[in-house]
């Protein structure tokens, strides 16, 4: 069987930062407006007053101090509350592949690797800003790839299910060496006008060069020892927007439906425990300690989340440097959160050390990658 390692990564991250005081005080404008707008209502009992967000309760609840997005103007603007993305001709680039690209240069070039080495190109991310063509051909073709490219989605779990994906077509002979982009534009489908999750979300790109170790020339690599995919429907994460909105009755209206919507609570309460069972369970499987595992890479959603599961899986309080969260900068990327935890510290991984790439989300879906520090 063909070993596969990680050799390159890569994180675009958007110019513009919204931090939580500018978020609270656009937010606090709207409710303003909206409850001056709808006073009679609100007077006559038939309508209930928005009420303020606030930023400690944002970090504290969160871990979130800021997030990064590809337009701050259409979010802050309180008569607007979405991003304003500019309509783009059909023959340039879109926003989704020109992040992807910026993110696969890193990946690439940290990989040692020429585009002509490259055999496929999957772009995994929650949304894609169309049907079709797949953004993973037109980044195929921006880079001059040769080969195959094609678009998945598992929310949260794009990039460890696309891993999954990629290393098993690398072990069966498809491919010597794959790109996988996670291009995550949250702030498109984040309803930034409810204040139970305006806080969430951030933008950002992220890239992993994955090939077989004969070919690897990377002074950084990690083998991939073994991954492992579980999804459970829920509806506690969900999101109606779809291309068949303009045949269902009030398909045009402005719903919010239509947007993120979730049951965080109960995806709290429901996710953890999934996680860090299914984590333990992985590692024993495949004959490791839980508690040898260096560090984990885990899905950057809520750091409490990720305390539980950290402690649940090490029977300790990990140390920071053990379970790093980069939640406070970006927020919650969706798929890219684990990759840019992954990415911005494992530079100090010796060899042999092992770790865990972890994502959960959507679905429910649940994406495990064991990884070996080898070069
Ligand atoms: N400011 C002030 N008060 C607030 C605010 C706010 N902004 N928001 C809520 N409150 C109030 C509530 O009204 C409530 O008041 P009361 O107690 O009087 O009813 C109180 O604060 C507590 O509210 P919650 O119970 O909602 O607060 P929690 O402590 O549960 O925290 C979280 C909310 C942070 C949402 C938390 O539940 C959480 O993080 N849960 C896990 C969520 C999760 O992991 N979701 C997965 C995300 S999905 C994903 O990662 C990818 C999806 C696909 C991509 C989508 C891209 C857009």
């Amino acid at each position: 069987m063909r070993q596969v390692v990680i050799s390159g990564t890569g994180v675009f991250t958007p110019d513009e930062i919204i931090t939580n005081e500018e978020l609270v005080a656009a937010f606090n404008k709207y409710v303003d407006q909206q409850n001056e707008l709808h006073a009679d209502a609100i007077a006559a009992g038939e309508r209930e007053p928005l009420e303020y967000s606030n930023e400690e309760f944002i970090y504290k609840a969160s871990g979130i101090l800021q997030r990064y997005v590809m337009d701050k103007s259409g979010v802050l603007d309180p008569n607007q509350m979405y991003p304003s993305l500019r309509q783009r001709d059909d023959d340039e680039p879109g926003i989704m592949a020109e992040m992807a690209i910026k993110a696969a240069s890193e990946a690439l070039k940290s990989a040692g690797k020429t585009p002509d080495q490259v055999q496929a190109v999957i772009c995994a991310a929650s949304n894609h800003e169309r049907a079709y063509p797949a953004i993973a051909i037109e980044i195929q073709d921006a880079l001059g790839i040769d080969g195959f490219g094609f678009d998945m989605n598992v929310a949260c779990s794009s990039a460890t299910f696309g891993i999954q994906a990629a290393s098993d077509m690398i072990r069966s002979g498809s491919a010597d060496c794959i790109l996988i982009v996670n291009p995550e534009i949250c702030s498109g489908h984040l309803e930034w006008r409810d204040r139970d999750c305006h806080f969430i979300f951030g933008d950002v790109c992220t890239a992993i060069v994955l090939e077989t170790q004969e070919t690897a020339t990377s002074d950084n690599q990690f083998e991939i020892l073994s991954t492992r995919c579980l999804t459970q429907f829920s509806n506690n994460i969900r999101n109606n927007n779809g291309f068949l909105r303009r045949s269902r009755p009030s398909g045009t209206d402005d719903r919010r439906d239509m947007q993120f919507m979730q049951n965080g609570r109960l995806v709290f309460k429901q996710v953890v425990p999934i996680v860090s069972d299914m984590v333990i369970q992985h590692c024993q499987d495949e004959g490791i300690d839980p508690t040898s595992l260096r560090r984990m890479w885990l899905h950057q959603a809520n750091k409490s989340m990720n305390d539980f599961i950290g402690r649940k899986v090490l029977g300790r309080v990990p140390e920071p440097q053990e379970q790093p969260n980069i939640l406070q900068d970006y927020a919650n990327t969706s798929s890219a959160g684990s990759i840019i935890a992954f990415s911005q510290n494992n530079q100090d991984m010796a060899a042999d050390d092992l770790g865990i790439i972890c994502s959960f989300g959507a679905g429910y879906s649940v994406g495990n990658v064991i990884v070996r520090k080898t070069a």
